[in-house]
């Protein structure tokens, strides 16, 4: 078998402008394959096939003249973990391969992949424009803290391309877009708006973290930057918190690397091995949980007790035919709001025996939070409701349990509330 979509990955990670290796090769194989194999290759010390867990700070040089060649960038090999880690390397390498992009930039956490990426790409003076229903702290950062660094910022419905089209200025560098968007499962057409920022030279960023790239790939639509929530669906198990970039080119690599080194967004090797441990079960996880998604929504949307649904997977999402066209499937999220408003939704959270009432998403197990009083609570209320974030909205992570028991489970919570 040819392996050399995951080859390399020992060899690679200088400090900046130093060698980097990236030789993952997608094209030959299917989506599933390079899930399990990339960055994968058998340690070629001992020939284990799990990956060895580099726990070091530290890497010894043969020699001055080597340790000096590294830092320069004429030698290959590992310096610092901060730099990059052998086991990390092989998680960004594997990500980078699903994404189709140029290479990973793992961090601590996906709020790090957000603010590592917008401080390497913006400067005083500039204007970004963000999707208004974002995961609340990837926007309450931007209008609370960037600003104070002279950073514009504008939110809204990035659905509306009329109205991205009108809030572009002069000075605007950023098109941030989350799709589906965190809580309210509204989508954003990719490929209309990666064309929009093309005219006006901004530089576009998805976060990714809804979809997985096993259903959503932004860079095949022509976006520059993906971002993850390695939290969520890449890790799947609810055991670690991280975060990655996937850059498209690799300028922007180099761009947001230096970043990344100097802000230390770097994730230690052991969670790194966890998310790529959880990374080799992405695909089956994903169908499995949105394959329960999908009937979950459907018994919602029949339920006399339930005023709305909103599910890619339904008919009757008002983007029903974007994402068919623009995803490999609907994900697992699902945003739908009780009859009776806050309260019934309440007594709906308290209720619930076999979900977990709990906030993060894409893990095994069914989750269920309130995203207005949760999540999303950091966000002034008035700018909630105009992102479409009501009080009642209640968000469902559906998992890979029996799906007869999850809706047994909704029944007995619903007939409470
Ligand atoms: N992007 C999205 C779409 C998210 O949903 C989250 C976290 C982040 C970025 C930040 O990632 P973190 O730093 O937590 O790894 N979303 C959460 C949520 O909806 N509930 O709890 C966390």
């Amino acid at each position: 078998m040819d392996r050399s979509f995951c080859r390399s990955t020992l060899e690679h990670k200088t400090p900046l402008g130093g060698r980097e290796t990236m030789s993952h090769n997608t094209k030959k194989f299917g989506r599933d394959t390079v899930t399990i194999h990339a960055g994968g290759e058998v340690d070629p010390a001992t020939g284990a096939v799990s990956p060895p867990i580099y726990q070091t700070s530290i890497f010894a040089f043969d020699d001055c003249e080597q340790g000096a060649g590294r830092f320069a960038g004429s030698e290959s090999g590992f310096i610092y973990t901060r730099m990059g880690n052998p086991t990390v390397a092989r998680l960004e390498v594997a990500v980078a391969a699903l994404e189709g992009g140029f290479n990973g930039l793992a961090t601590g956490s996906g709020m790090a992949a957000v603010c590592t990426t917008l401080l390497a790409l913006l400067s005083s003076g500039d204007h970004m424009i963000g999707t208004a229903s974002v995961y609340g702290p990837s926007r309450v950062v931007v209008e609370r803290d960037f600003v104070r660094f002279g950073v514009e910022s504008t939110f809204l419905d990035t659905s509306d391309l009329d109205a991205v089209r009108a809030a572009i200025r002069p000075n605007t560098k950023i098109l941030m877009i989350e799709t589906p968007a965190n809580p309210t499962i509204v989508l954003s057409d990719l490929k209309a708006l990666a064309e929009i920022a093309r005219e006006h030279n901004l530089i576009t960023m998805v976060d990714n973290t809804f979809a997985s790239p096993i259903l959503q790939r932004p860079i095949e639509h022509g976006i520059d930057i993906t971002i993850h929530s390695m939290t969520k669906f890449i890790n799947g198990h609810t055991d670690i918190v991280g975060g990655i970039i996937v850059p498209a080119t690799e300028e922007l690599y180099k761009r947001i690397r230096s970043m990344h080194l100097y802000l230390g967004a770097c994730v230690d090797p052991h969670q790194a091995w966890l998310a790529l441990r959880g990374l080799r079960t992405l695909s089956l996880r994903v169908k499995a949980s949105q394959a329960n998604a999908q009937i979950v929504a459907e018994y919602l949307e029949k339920h006399p007790k339930v005023e709305w649904v909103r599910f890619p997977g339904l008919a009757s999402h008002p983007q029903h035919e974007l994402a068919e066209r623009q995803m490999d499937g609907p994900s697992a999220l699902i945003s739908f709001e009780v009859r009776g408003g806050i309260e019934a939704g309440r007594n709906l959270l308290n209720s619930v025996e076999l979900m977990t009432l709990a906030v993060s998403l894409g893990g095994i197990e069914t989750l269920i939070q309130h995203p207005s009083s949760m999540t999303h609570a950091a966000m002034p209320r008035e700018q909630r409701i105009e992102a479409g974030i009501t009080d009642g909205l209640v968000r469902l992570s559906v998992g890979c349990e029996d799906v007869e028991d999850l809706i047994a489970d909704m029944e007995q919570a619903l007939e409470k509330a």
